[in-house]
């Protein structure tokens, strides 16, 4: 067999068996390069005899056309193989379904979503929502609500106090929301009706206190203010928070130094089966204080009591989600778990409204 064949077989068969485009190149190379040997072979043409080169002229000339196009030939198979195990691979898979959405899987926090409730009942009777910092002066969050300096009250709040200032004051973060309306009487005059949720701080920690906590107040300034207004305010809250036609109230003689008289109240309850139900039974729950604004605190935010009276409430918004819910322990409510959220919590687009129902 000639060499001419001989060539011609072997790169004919090492072309076939090239697997993908790279080893065809390293195949075209060695065969056509520089230092190929078709290149060489060609070379060969310039020192032979006229009569020799009439003769190796046509064979290596028609191999080197042969072997050209039998690269190219399986170039262009390789390619549309590539090209297949690519659509192949990289196929989408239209019969998935949709990844659901933020909106679908998120929740909002039992926490925000009674406030969101108490908030659209409350500004339904006509409060209007006043909010202030969590880190306060003593005299906001203290003296002005007349604990008098030293008083032991001042200790009962197990307060976080921050280092104090150069010039001696001590910062603290809010023991109560009571200095947002302390706030709102010095910015406002009269007649005042605002309610005052937010985050609150206690050093205290157990089964039913976290050191964060959130709390939500009332306040009424008016010239008339007087305690049937509220008591009428404070039933008809717990009829549409808790969602019952009727619910019986006791009002208990208590003492908050910023208001006079003042009294914590119960509402009726039945316990059963480890639930609880309002607006029926026998029982009765602490759910809030109240009582008429102090006249020293009306006149330390320059409200003058001999002019206009005042009534203010308190109570906690993190028991109130727990009482309403169902949810027995306080702790999660502040571990950002989020099982326990996709649980407890409420859809995004569920907004709390008195035509809805409020909890829908
Ligand atoms: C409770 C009791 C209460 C108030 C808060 C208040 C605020 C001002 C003036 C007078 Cl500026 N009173 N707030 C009044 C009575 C009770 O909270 O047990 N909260 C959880």
């Amino acid at each position: 067999m000639s060499d001419i064949e001989t060539l011609e077989r072997d790169l004919g068969a090492q072309i076939e068996a090239a697997g993908d485009e790279a080893a065809l190149e390293t195949i075209r190379i060695a065969t056509f390069g520089k230092t190929g040997s078709i290149t060489a072979l060609l070379k060969t043409l310039g020192a032979m005899q006229p009569d020799e080169r009439k003769v190796a002229g046509p064979a290596i000339n028609g191999l080197k056309d042969r072997l050209g196009e039998a690269l190219a030939r399986r170039k262009a198979i390789l390619k549309d193989a590539a090209l297949d195990a690519r659509l192949a691979a990289e196929a989408v898979d239209i019969s998935l379904p949709v990844r659901e959405s933020a909106i679908e899987t998120g929740r909002i926090h039992p926490v925000t979503q009674t406030i969101d409730e108490l908030t659209a009942i409350f500004t339904d009777m006509g409060f209007a929502v006043a909010e202030g910092p969590d880190i306060e002066t003593d005299d906001f969050n203290f003296t002005k609500l007349n604990f008098p300096p030293g008083h032991p009250a001042r200790e009962m709040h197990d307060t976080f106090f921050f280092n104090p200032k150069p010039d001696g004051e001590r910062l603290l973060l809010r023991t109560h929301t009571s200095p947002v309306q302390v706030r709102t009487m010095l910015a406002q005059k009269p007649p005042i009706r605002v309610i005052c949720p937010g985050r609150t701080y206690r050093c205290d920690s157990d089964q039913t206190h976290t050191p964060m906590f959130h709390q939500v107040e009332g306040l009424v300034i008016d010239k008339t203010a007087n305690l049937g207004q509220l008591k009428w305010i404070l039933a008809e809250f717990c009829k549409t928070f808790f969602e019952v036609p009727n619910v019986k109230m006791r009002f208990r003689p208590s003492f908050f130094p910023f208001t006079e008289p003042s009294m914590e109240v119960d509402i009726q309850c039945r316990r059963q089966d480890g639930e609880i139900r309002f607006g029926e039974g026998e029982d009765w729950l602490e759910i809030l204080g109240c009582g008429m604004v102090h006249p020293n605190v009306l006149r330390n935010c320059n409200v003058d009591p001999d002019e206009y009276q005042g009534y203010a409430w308190g109570m906690g918004i993190d028991r109130l989600a727990m009482l309403k819910y169902g949810i027995s322990d306080l702790r999660p409510f502040f571990e950002a778990d989020v099982k326990w959220l996709s649980h407890y919590g409420f859809r995004p687009l569920d907004i709390p409204s008195l035509a809805g129902g409020l909890s829908q």
